[in-house]
């Protein structure tokens, strides 16, 4: 069985891949999503598609489950955005979500979505990194290692503070 997880993963951290663990429990294949691929260099979304990538593909390397990270851009049209998914994607048999408007777009298309409590803390903990990020706080610790390794090869932090300087690129009040 193979499972489909999207998220933004800005940055990916430690809330995120205790998510993919315990999916990776459940399903023999897992896609993993980076969601509003388009987006990069703005306080809520700092992370190109690319780094992104780099980020889940290091930090999943060592789980027992096969794994495939693909980048999904954002569409005007929600109606029609599981085709979109689905026509980037692996085939999968199983969506893993916790976003209320993603669960209700698979669920109307006829996928099967799972939840889980535990997947809530994402909401909380992209937000907070970014802002721990922004003010020279302690985020290494809220990540995986390889996550660290990425966020400094690409001076991470230098860029998000520097377009956080600005309203020119609005705020970062949810996530
Ligand atoms: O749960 P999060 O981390 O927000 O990730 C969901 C991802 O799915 C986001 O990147 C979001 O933009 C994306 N998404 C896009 C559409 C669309 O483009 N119409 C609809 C639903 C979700």
């Amino acid at each position: 069985m193979r499972g489909f997880y999207i998220g933004r993963f800005q940055p990916y951290h430690d809330g995120h891949h205790r998510m993919v663990e315990e999916i990776a429990t459940e399903v023999d294949e897992l896609v993993l999503g980076i969601g509003s691929a388009g987006d990069s260099h703005s306080p809520r979304n700092p992370f190109t598609a690319g780094e992104r990538v780099m980020m889940v593909t290091k930090s999943v390397a060592d789980l027992d489950v096969t794994t495939y990270v693909v980048p999904i851009e954002d569409l005007d049209r929600n109606s029609v955005w599981v085709s979109h998914v689905q026509s980037m994607s692996p085939a999968f048999d199983v969506a893993y979500s916790n976003n209320p408007l993603v669960i209700q777009l698979f669920s109307e298309a006829g996928v099967e979505v799972r939840q889980s409590p535990m997947f809530n803390r994402d909401v909380l903990e992209g937000a907070e990194l970014r802002a721990r990020m922004i003010r020279d706080a302690d985020w290494r610790h809220l990540v995986p290692d390889p996550v660290v390794d990425v966020v400094e090869e690409i001076d991470g932090i230098e860029r998000i503070q520097r377009v956080s300087d600005t309203d020119a690129n609005g705020d970062d009040t949810d996530d």
